[in-house]
């Protein structure tokens, strides 16, 4: 049997990954890696880890060459699923130096130990930030996997570096390899301080939305499960070496965003936004050309955003104990200084 491991399974896309598997009953073991930094919250497992035998979960960090390696031998890992990492812009503007060691040196340590096992695949889940920004009127420029890397913050330049090293294995090593570039993702389990989950959770706490600089950069906004299923066609049917951009077509205002959000939970724009100091080195525009999945792998996203940011929403709304949760602690002291005088 296929026995996979997922890094980051605790947290927003990992687990979103893990819980599509379990429900499509594939045939595979799941082996659930994550340190449970601040965004990792063993809840979003819970109960998966109850009712899946081929799932399991270990509390481990991917710069620790010795526990990878136990866990490997152990549970007999054929692949990996690369999710872990620190993945917030705003908090790499704070302190880059967890970025550089989870994004970097964990990437590095992950190689090393899956190319010593012997890996069958590695597959790196990264993000279109790498390349950097487009320009703002020229719609029909986007990002193709041929684009240069111009990362522009720190979250980027590290996860560019980290990938830069996932092809660095595959030409020096002949290693398995292949890499995922994806847009936003929203939908289940986001952590509350990404701009979707960070905007409903606010209105239903009666608190207002900070929206940065003059709110009209643009993002390229895909269901997470349509991530998932991508990520699940690239290791099923990729070629090795090869990196696939994910996107959902799908350009989007903050500005639209959050109208969207407050039409939806009838919050008057007036009383409920307001304009903040803008993110440094903020980029302003991302845009996915997906036609090579599409082509060669036959992926396309299924959901609609119109519809899908109302489940997200209502998702929230069922689960208001999850998100309380992640909020407090921690979180606060973050909030506070990303926003407090801002
Ligand atoms: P997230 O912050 O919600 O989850 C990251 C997970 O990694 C957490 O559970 C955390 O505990 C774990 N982790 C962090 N450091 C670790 C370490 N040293 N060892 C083991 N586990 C560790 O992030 P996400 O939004 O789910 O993103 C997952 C991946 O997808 C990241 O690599 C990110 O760059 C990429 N990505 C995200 C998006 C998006 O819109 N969120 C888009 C494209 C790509
Ligand atoms: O309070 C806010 N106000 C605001 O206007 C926040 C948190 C964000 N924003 C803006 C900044 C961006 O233009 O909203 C946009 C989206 O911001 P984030 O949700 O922080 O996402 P982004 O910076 O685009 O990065 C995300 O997508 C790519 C993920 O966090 C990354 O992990 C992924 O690689």
């Amino acid at each position: 049997m296929r026995s996979i491991l997922v890094t980051g399974a605790a947290g927003f896309i990992g687990s979103n990954f893990v819980r599509m598997l379990v429900n499509r009953a594939e045939p595979v073991k799941l082996v659930a890696f994550d340190k449970l930094t601040y965004a990792g919250n063993l809840a979003n497992l819970d109960d998966l880890l109850k009712k899946d035998k081929h799932l399991v979960f270990v509390k481990g960090d991917i710069c620790d060459q010795s526990t990878l390696e136990r866990v490997w031998d152990e549970h007999g890992i054929t692949e990996v699923v690369h999710f872990a990492a620190e993945s917030h812009v705003d908090r790499s503007i704070i302190s880059s130096g967890p970025f550089i060691h989870t994004n970097v040196v964990g990437t590095q340590v992950l190689l090393d130990v899956a190319r010593a096992k012997k890996v069958d695949k590695f597959l790196q889940v990264s993000t279109d930030e790498v390349y950097g920004t487009l320009p703002y009127d020229q719609k029909e420029v986007m990002f193709t996997e041929t684009t240069p890397l111009e990362p522009n913050s720190p979250y980027s330049a590290s996860k560019a570096a980290g990938d830069c090293l996932v092809r660095s294995y595959f030409h020096t090593h002949h290693m398995p390899v292949l890499t995922t570039r994806c847009s936003n993702n929203y939908g289940p389990y986001h952590f509350p301080e990404k701009l979707i989950p960070l905007f409903v959770t606010n209105l239903m706490e009666g608190k207002k939305v900070p929206l940065y600089g003059d709110g009209l950069n643009i993002r390229d906004w895909l269901y997470v499960e349509d991530h998932c299923d991508a990520i699940w066609t690239v290791l099923n049917k990729g070629r090795f070496g090869e990196v696939y951009n994910i996107g959902g077509n799908n350009e989007i205002t903050n500005r639209v965003i959050t109208e969207t959000i407050l039409r939806e939970m009838n919050c008057p724009w007036d009383q409920h936004v307001t304009y903040v100091q803008d993110r440094a080195g903020h980029d302003r525009r991302y845009a996915i050309d997906a036609s090579k999945i599409k082509n060669e792998l036959g992926w396309t996203p299924k959901h609609r955003f119109e519809t899908a940011i109302k489940t997200t929403i209502q998702w929230y709304r069922d689960h208001e104990a999850w998100w309380r949760n992640v909020k407090s602690g921690e979180y606060l002291k973050y909030y506070e200084t990303q926003y407090v005088n801002r």
